[in-house]
């Protein structure tokens, strides 16, 4: 431990907060004493082990390791606490003390688990033991890691590559993600989604379309030099809250922001610096938002359409306001997009939007004298049936006025998990195009396939119609965060082999299949120990700068391993030995893993072992933001929207909307607790929020019972029952529910045209109070 970490500890402050049933607590904003009160509560809870305070102290900063909660970037020059409240709920979680034992599994048969909360699943604590579950039984017994690789292997070897699924959730670190994605080439599929298929499979998809570049364009020094930020559809101050601090210091410099979100979200309106002692104590706190407008869910085409009209008018008026050199040079599709918007009318985008067209004109006039803007999106515009049009209709915005590709201006998607965009820089993908293959053939000697593999829609499908046979789940809670969960949950156990690499027990380890194992790993801020040492792994950020990061806690059990350990293991039983994959050696030694990336990707990770631990990480480099258009024309790509809405089936009669929520409680399936501090919300999950006048136009009363059901007609009723009505500020004709508890009311068919991303955001719903009393 070095003495930054001994200066400052805040256990005593934590401890106070904790006993002191009067500490001022949610202050209306984000962060302040709020903050500090949910990571004191998740450490009454949790009982982490000694020394987790320590462990968060070194959290995001160089040398220590990188959190494994969101995406943001972490910053050259960290904060004495560079971690938030999600962050620090993230890695208390993971270093609890609560152990999940053979014994545990011992006691409870799979049916029985089968009828525990999530919550309640993954509160027993880390796995310690690869298990392997017995039929005879209906539990899990202990098995040996050589035993497991050797069935596991068996079972692959047994099935055909293309009806198995490598499946990724997007913590596990780059080293992790080659192996595994090498891995699976080699054994032959391109069947390797991530859990970016179910968020910004989007934007990779959409932004790829029309910029040429699958991620972001912004650098974090952009954020210094911006002065307008357009925020649409994402929840900062639970879902990424130290991006709340570069906000913060936007707006201290005078930079606007306006955020489009039907949901007035705490984080986004205002924000209580726990980390400035004058915040803290006296306030004042910063507005985020300068102008919020609550527009409708799907309503995103017709706002940005309305802003863009009204730009248009003001170049007509008086010139001067689009940036006509970067539009000739750079662009193609102008005249269309112009021609379209022309046709459309406020009356149309008024109604599509749920804003009114004053609102909008006061959007364009301000972006129309704004020198360098940034957009912002988050699962607001990814998680529609035309979401890749919201995005499009986003980057037309930018584009008017040449705010791609240059300092202080871009568009910047906010990721979901830690690594989730690396992964499918280094290989994780189920589009072969995406992938060097050839570079692949060249380094290891062998013929990769060149089919596309299934997106995560996709092996949702073909579990349901029996065309998957064999899973691999590499993290993630897949049976339960995909859309028609319920469904298709007797499914799962129709497999030939199901195999989950976790940290901790949840849902989707309870649909055993013929042959099943559940292998536990090492987190993050644990010691890897390996033949040659302690290992690094890295990761890439939201801003695409690389990280290396260095766990340095006791594992929970002597049993774990590492998850670059466990692919190998895998691969190593599976796949015929050839010289050139060398599976122990990079077991041994992460190094020469990063220098198989650094063969692979040469661009983008040159010198990387010298760079590992770069402050600030290092940029893989967009070529976007160079003005280098990678699509198809070559050219930054106008669209001219055919709809005006992104929602798949806009809600008729008595149909609503419904939009599916994290509280900020939980990360993902993983709900640490049952109060959402910054929504006001506290209790039970099983709400549905409508607003006031929604429900006496229904005759709903609060706290009443109902059943909502899914209106897409498709042969399959869908309904959730019991959900309690709880007034909340909402638009009209939309409600909102918890994720994952309504999935069941999301059919897996129901996704993003472009990227197959399911649309959690907008489905068509119907209430029923008949019967629904509990
Ligand atoms: N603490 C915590 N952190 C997390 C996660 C977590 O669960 N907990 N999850 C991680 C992952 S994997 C991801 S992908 C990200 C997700 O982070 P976000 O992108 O923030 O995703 P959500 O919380 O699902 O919802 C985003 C916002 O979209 C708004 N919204 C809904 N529909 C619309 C619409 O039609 N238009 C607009 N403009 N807005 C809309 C909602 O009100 C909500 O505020 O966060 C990551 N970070
Ligand atoms: N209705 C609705 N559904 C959604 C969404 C929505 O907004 N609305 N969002 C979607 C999105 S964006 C996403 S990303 C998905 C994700 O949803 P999930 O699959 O739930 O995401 P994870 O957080 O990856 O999965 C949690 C599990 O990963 C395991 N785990 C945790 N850490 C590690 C680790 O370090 N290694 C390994 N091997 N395992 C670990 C633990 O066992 C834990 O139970 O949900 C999607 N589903
Ligand atoms: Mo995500």
């Amino acid at each position: 431990m070095n003495d930054r970490e001994d200066s400052g500890d805040p256990r005593n402050r934590y401890e106070e907060l904790r006993q002191n049933p009067d500490t001022p607590y949610y202050d209306q904003a984000t962060g302040g004493w709020g903050s500090l009160r949910g990571i004191a509560s998740v450490l009454a809870d949790q009982k982490p082990s000694a020394g987790a305070m320590r462990t968060l102290m070194r959290q995001n900063k160089p040398g220590g390791h990188m959190c494994t909660s969101c995406a943001w970037t972490k910053p050259a020059e960290p904060h004495l606490f560079e971690f938030c409240e999600n962050g620090a709920k993230a890695t208390i979680w993971d270093l609890t003390l609560g152990r999940c034992t053979p014994d545990f599994f011992a006691e409870h048969t799979v049916a029985e688990l089968r009828g525990w909360s999530d919550h309640d699943l993954e509160e027993t604590g880390r796995l310690t033991h690869p298990m392997r579950y017995d039929h005879a039984s209906d539990r899990y017994v202990e098995t040996t890691w050589d035993e497991a690789f050797e069935g596991i292997g068996a079972g692959l070897k047994a099935l055909d590559p293309k009806g198995t699924v490598f499946y990724m959730s997007g913590k596990g670190s780059l080293e992790t993600a080659y192996l595994y994605a090498l891995f699976g080439r080699l054994y032959g599929h391109n069947n390797l989604p991530d859990s970016s298929n179910m968020c910004h499979e989007t934007t990779s998809v959409g932004l790829k379309k029309v910029t040429g570049s699958p991620v972001g364009t912004c650098i974090l020094s952009d954020f210094d030099h911006c002065d307008l930020i357009l925020f649409f559809g994402q929840n900062t101050g639970s879902n990424s809250p130290r991006f709340l601090h570069t906000l913060q210091e936007c707006k201290e410099r005078g930079c606007k922001i306006i955020t489009f979100n039907p949901i007035r979200e705490r984080g986004l309106v205002e924000f209580a610096n726990p980390q400035s002692p004058v915040q803290m104590t006296t306030g004042p706190t910063t507005t985020i938002s300068d102008l919020y407008l609550q527009v409708r869910p799907g309503g995103d085409v017709a706002a940005i359409a309305g802003v863009i009209k009204r730009v248009l008018e003001l170049e007509a008026m008086q010139g001067g306001v689009l940036d006509r050199a970067f539009i000739d040079e750079n662009t193609k599709g102008f005249d269309e997009l112009a021609t379209r918007l022309g046709e459309v009318s406020w009356e149309e985008i008024e109604r599509e939007s749920g804003l009114r067209r004053a609102e909008l004109e006061v959007v364009a006039d301000l972006y129309a004298r704004s020198e360098k803007v940034i957009g912002i999106y988050g699962m607001g515009l990814t998680q529609h049936v035309h979401g890749w049009l919201n995005i499009g209709m986003l980057v037309n915005l930018l584009l008017l006025r040449g705010n791609i590709g240059r300092e202080g201006a871009g568009i910047s998607p906010v990721r979901g998990h830690s690594n989730v965009q690396g992964q499918r820089t280094v290989g994780i993908s189920e589009k072969p195009e995406l992938v060097p293959l050839d570079k692949l053939k060249d380094l290891y000697g062998f013929e990769p396939p060149r089919e596309t593999g299934r997106t995560t829609v996709e092996v949702a499908e073909g579990v349901l119609d029996g065309s998957v046979k064999g899973f691999v789940s590499l993290g993630g809670n897949f049976a339960r965060a995909i859309p028609d969960n319920r469904r298709i949950e007797a499914a799962w156990q129709r497999l030939e082999l199901n195999v989950q690499i976790a940290t901790k027990l949840n849902r989707s380890h309870l649909f055993p299949g013929k042959a099943s194992w559940l292998l536990p790993c090492l987190v993050r801020a644990e010691e890897d120990l390996q033949a040659t040492g302690p290992q690094a792994v890295s990761m890439e950020d939201s801003l695409s700068m690389i990280h290396g990061s260095l766990g340095k806690r006791k594992p929970a059990s002597p049993h774990l391993r590492s998850e670059v350990a466990i692919v190998a293991g895998i691969a190593k039983a599976t796949v015929p030995p050839n010289p050139k994959v060398r599976w122990d050696d990079w077991v041994g030694d992460y190094g020469l893993i990063r220098d198989a990336i650094e063969a692979t990707y040469p661009d983008k990770f040159s010198d990387f072992n010298r760079r590992l631990f770069t402050p600030g990480g290092f940029y893989k480099g967009n070529a976007a933001r160079d003005r280098t258009w990678k699509t198809e024309s070559g050219k930054a790509e106008f669209t001219a929207p055919k709809v005006l809405s992104s929602l798949g089936q806009a809600p008729e009669g008595e149909e609503l909307t419904l939009v599916t929520l994290r509280s900020n409680d939980q990360f993902n399936t993983t709900i640490y607790g049952f109060r959402d501090r910054l929504r006001g919300l506290d209790g039970p999950r099983d709400v549905l929020l409508v607003n006031p006048e929604e429900m006496a136009r229904r005759g709903l009363s609060e706290g009443q019972r109902v059943t909502v059901e899914c209106a897409v007609a498709d042969g399959t009723e869908r309904k959730v029952a019991g959900l309690k009505v709880v007034p909340y500020d909402l638009p009209d004709a939309c409600v909102a529910a918890y994720y994952p508890e309504a999935n069941p009311l999301i059919p897996v068919g129901y996704h993003d045209e472009l990227s197959k991303t399911p649309a959690y955001k907008g489905v068509p719903v119907r209430i029923r109070t008949d019967g629904a009393t509990p």
